[in-house]
């Protein structure tokens, strides 16, 4: 068994929508009642991915939009482990924008978190990706992650929350852990989280979300109809949230059964030399 670091108090400015994914990360966990040593969180760079200093949890800081390579290798050492990512709109979708789409193809049984905030909060402010034209300048239309995710024709899941609505985000998370620890694949849920900083879209957001389950011919478990409903929702000047894309199948379709079987994964692996004698010494006579 691993020892967790200690939480420290968050530095976050008070208000911070990541304050919110904090407590439902934490209620979440602890409604499936998933033990602190079994628990991973991955953090991205940014004020969002410190967010594993401020829980008791066994954290890694990755590299700027590098975090989702870092988690699977974690869940591939060790498929008993369950694996959160969680990262900002910058890391995820700027540096990071080539691990998030293979994420959807590999889909490894981890829960990624995108804190979106539409603005580079920690280096004060920026246009970020999913900026709103005329923010900072911004010339450019905002990416939407949730479309993106749905264009893919892979069994994950996919779903979008609001910082304003707790309840709300931890059903979800805990939804989305319990597909990973099923070993269905890639959770994606991505948190609209204002920045009271930078970008105070509290109000704003409150106003305009919309759950699409209330949406008349929601069906989370076709992408194609999801695709259109997101789609026409945003276009009515509306933002999607709630579930997505919840796959029919029950399989245990995650990257990590794929490679690893039922196996206990590199890390739980005898591989001391004498365990391992015969099947080295095989190897060796077929170079001969
Ligand atoms: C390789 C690299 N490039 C740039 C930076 C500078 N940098 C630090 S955080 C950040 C973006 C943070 O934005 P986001 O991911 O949206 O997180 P937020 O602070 O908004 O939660 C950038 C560009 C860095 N740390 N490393
Ligand atoms: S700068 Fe923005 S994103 Fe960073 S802690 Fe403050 S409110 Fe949160
Ligand atoms: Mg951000």
């Amino acid at each position: 068994m691993t020892q967790s670091a200690k939480p420290v108090p968050p530095i976050w400015c008070p208000g911070c929508g990541d304050f919110g994914v904090l407590a439902a990360v934490k209620k979440a966990a602890s409604n499936l009642k998933i033990p602190v040593h079994e628990l991973v969180l991955v953090g991205g760079i940014g004020c969002s991915g410190s967010i594993h200093n401020f829980i008791e949890i066994n954290g890694l800081h990755a590299l700027h939009g590098r975090l989702l390579a870092q988690a699977v290798g974690v869940k591939l050492a060790n498929p008993s482990l369950t694996v959160v990512a969680a990262g900002g709109d910058g890391d995820g979708y700027a540096i990071g924008m080539g691990h998030f789409m293979h994420a959807f193809k590999k889909n490894a049984s981890i829960l990624y978190i995108v804190m979106n905030n539409e603005t580079y909060g920690l280096t004060k402010g920026q246009a970020s990706p999913t900026s709103q034209i005329g923010f900072e300048g911004n010339v450019e239309p905002p990416f939407h992650a949730i479309l993106s995710a749905l264009s893919i024709p892979a069994p994950n899941f996919v779903a979008r929350t609001f910082s304003g609505d707790p309840k709300g985000m931890t059903a979800i998370l805990e939804e989305a852990l319990r597909f990973n620890r099923e070993g269905r694949g890639f959770a994606f849920v991505e948190d609209l989280s204002p920045c009271v900083t930078y970008n105070d879209t509290y109000k704003l957001w409150r106003e305009k979300v919309l759950d699409v389950s209330k949406v008349p011919g929601y069906d989370p478990t076709d992408n194609k109809t999801m695709f259109r409903l997101c789609l026409e929702t945003i276009e009515q000047g509306r933002i999607p949230i709630g579930v997505m894309h919840r796959p029919k199948e029950v399989a245990q379709d995650g990257l990590e059964r794929k490679l690893i079987g039922d196996g206990p994964g590199p890390v739980r692996t005898d591989i001391r030399l004498e365990s391992n004698l015969a099947a080295y010494q095989k190897l060796l006579s077929g170079l001969s």
